[in-house]
C-alpha cells in the first residue's frame, strides 16, 4: 500500500457504513474495528449508519471526506457548517433511540454559525501515524475556506497533546473550552481569512526562488499561511532589450535601476489590492531588528523592492516607498539577500508557521534577552557533560537557570540590549 497513492474524496452514500463506524471510533468505540464483531457492535454499527445514510443529520455522508488508498476507505472526517447545528444535532440524537451515556440538556453546543466544524475525524487503526489524519484535514480546512467560513474549529481532549500538537502545527490556536459528551473539551479554532502576502520585486528572481521553495517558507506557503510571490523587474519594462537599468545624470560611475519598471509593476500590483508597506531594501535604510519583523508580520499585504546596482531612480523612493530598510551594516551585491532574511523573519512568526508557536516567542531577541544555551541527548559526550539542573525534572530550577543564563549571556555578549 502506498500512501503516495492516496487520494481524498467526497463520500457517497455507499460509505455510510464506514462512517458510521468512523464516528463510532472518534467517540471512542474502536471495537467497530475487531473481527470478529462483537454481536452488539454489530447492531450498534447497523443503527448508525442508518443515521448517516440521511442527509438531514450531523452524521450524514454528506458531511464526510473519505480518504482512500488504491480504492479502498481508510479515513473518514465529518465536517459541517455550524449554522444549523442545533435543530440537526436534536434530530440527530432523536434518532439514537436507545439511551446515550450522558446528558444532552447539560451538553454545550460543539459550534455555533460562524465556523465550520471539523465533528469526527478517524483514520483505520493500522493505518495511523501515517500522515493520512493530516492531509484528511487539510483537506478539511481547504473545504471550510472554499465555504468562505470565517473559522475552522474542532475540540480536543485537553490531554490529548498529541492531537493538540498536530492541530497547532496545521495553524489552530486554543479557543476556550466546552462540557460535551459529558466531558470537557479543548475548542480549537483557525481562521480561514486570505493570508498574508509579500510581493517581492527583483531583477534576479533565481536568486530567491530555491530559498523560498525550502524547508519552513515552502510548508508556510503550502499550509496557506501566507502567499508569496516575486516578480521579474524585466518583465515590466516597455523597453526592447529589456533593459531595466541606467546611467546616472551627473555621471557618476555604476547603474540606477529606473522608474519605469519598478512603477508599472507596483502600479499593477496596487491595483489589485491595498498595500500596507512598500519596503525598499538599501544599506542606509533603516536598521531591520525583531520589533520591525513583528510589526511587518501583522501586515495583510506588504511589497519589498531589492535594491540593485548603484540604486534606484531617486523618484520611486521618494514617491513609492513606504519604508527603506536595512539588514546591517555592511553592503551586499544586491538586496535579495536583505529581503530573504526578511522575508524568512517575517514569515517564521505567523502563527502556525513553526510547529510551536512558544518557540518563536522564546526566541532570542524576542523579550530583548539571548535564548539560553540547549542540550540534546547523550548526557555525557567524551565527557562534555549537560548541566545537572537541565536532568533534575525540577520544572521550576530549569526555568530559573535558563533565565539566569540568558541575562548572563546577554550581559557578557549583547549589553546594548539590556541598556534601553
Ligand atoms: Cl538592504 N541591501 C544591500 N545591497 N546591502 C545591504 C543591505 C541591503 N542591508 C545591509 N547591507
Amino acid at each position: 500500500m502506498d500512501i503516495e497513492t492516496l487520494n481524498i474524496r467526497p463520500a457517497t452514500f455507499d460509505d455510510s457504513e464506514f462512517v458510521a463506524k468512523s464516528v463510532m471510533a472518534a467517540l471512542g468505540q474502536d471495537e467497530v474495528y475487531a473481527t470478529p464483531l462483537p454481536k452488539r457492535t454489530k447492531a450498534m454499527i447497523k443503527r448508525i449508519t442508518s443515521i448517516c445514510q440521511r442527509e438531514d443529520v450531523l452524521y450524514s455522508w454528506k458531511n464526510t471526506l473519505i480518504a482512500e488508498i488504491e480504492g479502498k476507505p481508510v479515513a473518514s472526517l465529518t465536517a459541517y457548517n455550524g449554522t444549523n447545528y442545533k435543530e440537526m444535532r436534536e434530530r440527530t440524537f432523536a434518532l439514537f433511540d436507545g439511551p446515550l451515556d450522558f446528558d444532552i440538556d447539560l451538553m454545550q453546543d460543539e459550534t455555533h454559525e460562524g465556523e465550520y466544524y471539523l465533528d469526527s475525524a478517524t483514520v483505520l487503526p493500522e493505518y495511523r501515524n501515517q500522515g493520512i489524519g493530516r492531509k484528511l484535514l487539510l483537506a478539511g480546512i481547504e473545504t471550510g475556506k472554499k465555504l468562505s467560513i470565517p473559522h475552522v474549529t474542532l475540540l480536543v481532549s485537553p490531554n490529548n497533546h498529541k492531537a493538540k500538537k498536530l492541530y497547532r502545527s496545521l495553524g489552530f490556536r486554543e479557543a476556550g473550552e466546552i462540557y460535551a459528551f459529558g466531558e470537557n473539551y479543548q475548542r480549537m479554532k483557525l481562521d480561514t481569512a486570505d493570508p498574508m502576502r509579500i510581493d517581492i520585486l527583483t531583477v534576479l528572481p533565481e536568486m530567491l526562488e530555491g530559498f523560498l521553495n525550502c524547508s519552513i517558507l515552502a510548508r508556510a506557503q503550502k499550509k496557506g499561511l501566507v502567499e508569496i510571490h516575486v516578480h521579474n523587474l524585466r518583465d515590466w519594462t516597455l523597453d526592447k532589450h529589456k533593459r531595466v537599468d541606467d546611467y546616472p545624470y551627473g555621471g557618476c560611475a555604476g547603474m540606477v535601476m529606473q522608474c519605469e519598471p519598478i512603477d508599472r509593476c507596483i502600479e499593477s500590483l496596487q491595483r489589485e489590492r491595498e498595500y500596507d508597506e512598500v519596503i525598499f531594501t538599501t544599506p542606509d535604510g533603516e536598521k531591520f531588528d525583531q520589533p520591525m519583523a513583528n510589526m511587518f508580520s501583522m501586515k495583510k499585504n506588504i511589497i519589498i523592492l531589492c535594491g540593485h546596482f548603484k540604486g534606484v531612480d531617486y523618484r520611486i523612493r521618494e514617491h513609492l516607498i513606504t519604508k527603506e530598510v536595512s539588514i546591517g551594516d555592511y553592503v551586499l551585491t544586491g538586496g535579495e539577500l536583505a529581503a530573504a532574511v526578511m522575508t524568512d523573519a517575517i514569515v517564521r512568526i505567523i502563527p502556525g508557521v513553526i510547529g510551536d508557536e512558544q518557540s518563536a516567542l522564546s526566541d532570542s531577541f524576542q523579550d530583548n534577552l539571548l535564548a539560553p544555551p540547549v542540550y540534546t541527548r547523550p548526557a555525557d559526550y567524551k565527557g562534555w557533560k549537560v548541566p545537572d539542573v537541565l536532568l533534575s525534572g525540577h520544572e521550576k530550577n530549569i526555568r530559573n537557570w535558563e533565565l539566569e543564563q540568558a541575562i548572563e549571556r546577554t550581559k557578557r555578549l549583547r549589553p546594548d540590549l539590556l541598556s534601553d
